[in-house]
This record gives structure tokens, sequence and C-alpha cells, in this order.
């Protein structure tokens, strides 16, 4: 039988605020505003006693918490601490799966052996998180993905919940459809109708009739409910690829604006490779006009990167050949794939690279993920993002 965790941290962004501002303890904090234009990005536990919730408009969660202190979000200190998390996971096994920012299975099956029972290996996590974080997780163990995440959810703020198959119709069957994977409202509403309202029923109905309702899916949810869920945690190892995207309010038709944006945009995906310990030869560019209508081009590089400038320069390259001037823009974004683990790359002894120049660049990128991992992502930037900020655009610096 597998050993999975779930883990999930509590408040995320708002408990960071609250551990960097000992004002904040205990007070309701609303994190939100600016970056997702009006709508919370999450609440402190104080503040969700009013009824504040994710996604709600920030004109709502102030007429029902008027007296909430209200901070805008900061990314960049939330994917450091993100970072951090993951290290910690990572001490137990490879296979650590992240969801989001906060959130990641951990496949503990042979862990067990080195580091205790996968109960002992929880509570070790959360320990490390509580004492060199001083944050709080809530941790789910279960022996499939399905109801290690459920099973994280039950026992909020600083959970531990442990579900086994003899407990599953005790612990899991009582609770709503609504709180499944992959159960939107809409099918929820049809099951509920059907006077489905708990995994319970749902699991003890007839498979083929709810097939014949919602097809497939229909039968992937009575296998949940029955407790079967086969999925993988798919680690980084497995992952195909990094990218990231933008679409922007109006079309932009300017190079020099997308090339800026491609700049922050392909400097994250290598942050990304480098917190993930991969590396990758494959970049490409990805353009959507206004019509909707896409275009992806790629090139494949010598050498495995996670460096900023060799990438950056091939996505210069490809809007060099790809993009022609004043064609407007509707979303534009960056990927590096064919990926491979650092730890198996073999370096290529090269008479012709300039050992001692790649060497340094490797030595300026880890200088300035670990700055922007201790202060915050906006400590350090080049020299094209710092104006960026101010409005005006200048040349990149040389690294
Ligand atoms: P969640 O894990 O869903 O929420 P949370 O960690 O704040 O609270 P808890 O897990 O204790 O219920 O999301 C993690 C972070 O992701 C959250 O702190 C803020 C961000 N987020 C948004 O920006 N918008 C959203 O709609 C949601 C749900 C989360
Ligand atoms: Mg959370």
């Amino acid at each position: 039988m597998r050993a999975i965790l779930h883990i999930d941290m509590d408040a995320f962004y708002a408990s960071i605020e609250q551990r960097d501002n000992p004002e904040l303890k205990g007070k309701p904090v609303i994190i939100g505003g600016k970056v997702e234009r009006g709508v919370v990005s999450t609440a402190s536990y104080e503040a969700r006693k009013y009824g504040v919730r994710s996604a709600m408009p920030i004109s709502e969660a102030v007429r029902l918490c008027p007296d909430g202190i209200y901070i805008p979000p900061n990314i960049p200190k939330y994917q450091a601490v993100s970072a951090q998390i993951m290290d910690i996971f990572h001490r137990y096994t490879p296979d650590v799966e992240a969801i989001s920012l906060d959130e990641a299975f951990i496949d503990v099956t042979g862990s067990q052996k080195l580091f205790g029972s996968a109960e002992q290996i929880g509570r070790a996590i959360k320990q490390s998180i509580y004492e060199e974080l001083q944050l709080t997780a809530s941790v789910g163990l279960a022996y499939n993905k399905f109801l290690a995440k459920l099973a994280s959810d039950l026992d909020k703020p600083d959970g531990f919940y442990i579900v086994t198959p003899d407990d599953l119709q005790e612990k899991i069957w009582p609770l709503s459809i609504r709180r499944m994977m992959g159960v939107g409202h809409k099918t929820a509403d049809l099951l509920e109708r059907m006077n489905i309202k708990t995994i319970g029923q749902l699991a003890v109905m007839d498979r083929g009739l709810l097939e014949h309702i919602l097809g497939k899916a229909g039968a992937q949810m009575h296998e949940l409910a029955n407790g079967i869920d086969h999925r993988a945690v798919e680690s980084v190892r497995e992952a195909k690829s990094f990218g990231r995207e933008t679409t922007f309010h109006e079309d932009i038709s300017d190079r020099y604006m997308l090339e800026t944006v491609l700049f922050t945009l392909a400097d994250d995906v290598c942050h990304s490779l480098r917190t993930h310990h991969v590396k990758g030869r494959t970049v490409s560019i990805k353009i959507r006009y206004p019509d909707f209508k896409s275009i992806t081009r790629a090139i494949t590089l010598e050498q495995y990167t996670s460096s900023f400038e060799p990438v950056y320069n091939t996505v210069k390259q490809l809007m060099e050949h790809n993009y022609k001037d004043g064609t407007p823009v509707r979303l534009i974004g960056v990927t590096v794939s064919n990926l491979k683990p650092e730890a198996d790359i073999i370096e290529q002894q090269d008479l012709f690279t300039d050992k001692t120049a790649k060497k340094k660049v490797e030595t300026l990128n880890k200088v300035l993920d670990n700055l922007n991992d201790k202060y915050g992502g906006n400590t350090v930037h080049r020299a094209r993002k710092i104006n960026q900020k101010t409005g005006t655009f200048s040349e990149e610096s040389r690294l």
C-alpha cells in the first residue's frame, strides 16, 4: 500500500505577513488588491470568522470586515518561502509534486525504511516547517492522492489527519460531494437533484448509471468515492517543461515592449528551473494574436541550461525570426523544455567554452537567487527590470 502525504500551508500569504510583522498577529489580515485587481487572495483565520474568503471582491470583504488590515500581495516573497518549504519536503524523497506555491503531494512509501513511518515523516515535516519557517501546515496522510488531499483539509489549520482503508466509510463517506476534486458546481447541482449529496451516496450508486449520466468522469468519480485512485505523485523529474506567459489588457505591437515582457518571463522561468534543480535544452516562445491564432517556435541549444543569458538570447533570436514589427500581440510566453535534473547532467568537456565565464554566470545567478529568496524578490534585478518600474526602459546590463 502506498503512503502519500498532502501538505497545504495554512492561510499561506496571510500567515507569512503575520510572521514578518508581529503587529498583525491575531488580527484579521486580508491579502488582496492591486495585482489581483480587487479580489481577496486569502484571509487570515481571524478574518475568516467575519466570512471573508479567497476570490471575494475586496469591496465585499471591507463590508464584512471593516476593521480588517488589507495588504497587497508580495508574490516574490511567497515564492521564496515556497521554495524553502519544497526544500524541506525534498529531504525525505524526490517524489514531490508541487501543486501550487503552498501545496504538494509527497510519496513517502519508499522513505519509511530510512526515516520512520509515514506518520512520523509527516509530523517531522510539520515540525521543521514550524521551527525553521515559523509557519503552520496541515497534513493529510492516506493511501492515495485523492484521500490525502481531502484529509489535509479536514483538520485545518495546523492539522494532521490520517485516512486508512478501514476508516474510509466513517471519515470520508459523510462528506459533501462538493469537496471532491473535479466536481464542479454544475455536476454537484445535478447530483444533488438526484439526491446524491455525500461521497458515500455516490460510492454506493450504480456505476453504470453514473457513467451513463456523466460519461467517463462519472466512472472516475465512482472510483474515487470508493477510495480507488491509482494516480502517481508526479515529481518534477517527470515535468516536461517550465513556462510563463502573459496576456495583455491591450494588445501590444511594439517589439521593444514585447521583449521587455519576455525578459521578465525568461527570468522567472530560469528562476523556477534553478529552484527545482533542473536544466533544459529547448527554448520556445509562444505568440498569440488578437484573432486568437497562436504560433509556437522553438530552438534547441547545444547544452542544458538554467541561466538567464542563454535562454533570453534564444528568446530574442526567436523573436527576430518570427515577429514582424508592428504586429499586435495579445499573449506572449516563454517555455524551457527538454529537461534534465542538474545532478544527471555530465559537464561536457568542451575546449571551446570559456569555463571561467560560464562559472561566473552560474555564480551570479545563484547569488541573485539567494538574495531574492532572502529579501523577497525585488532586491536585485538586472537593469532592464529596475527601469521597467520607473516606466523607462533601458538596455539590459551585461552579465
Ligand atoms: P489556499 O491553500 O487555497 O489557501 P490558504 O493557504 O490561504 O488557506 P488554507 O489553505 O489554510 O485554507 O491557497 C494558497 C494561497 O494561494 C493563498 O494563501 C493565496 C493564494 N490564492 C489566491 O491568490 N487566490 C485564490 O483564489 C486562492 C484560493 C488562493
Ligand atoms: Mg493553503
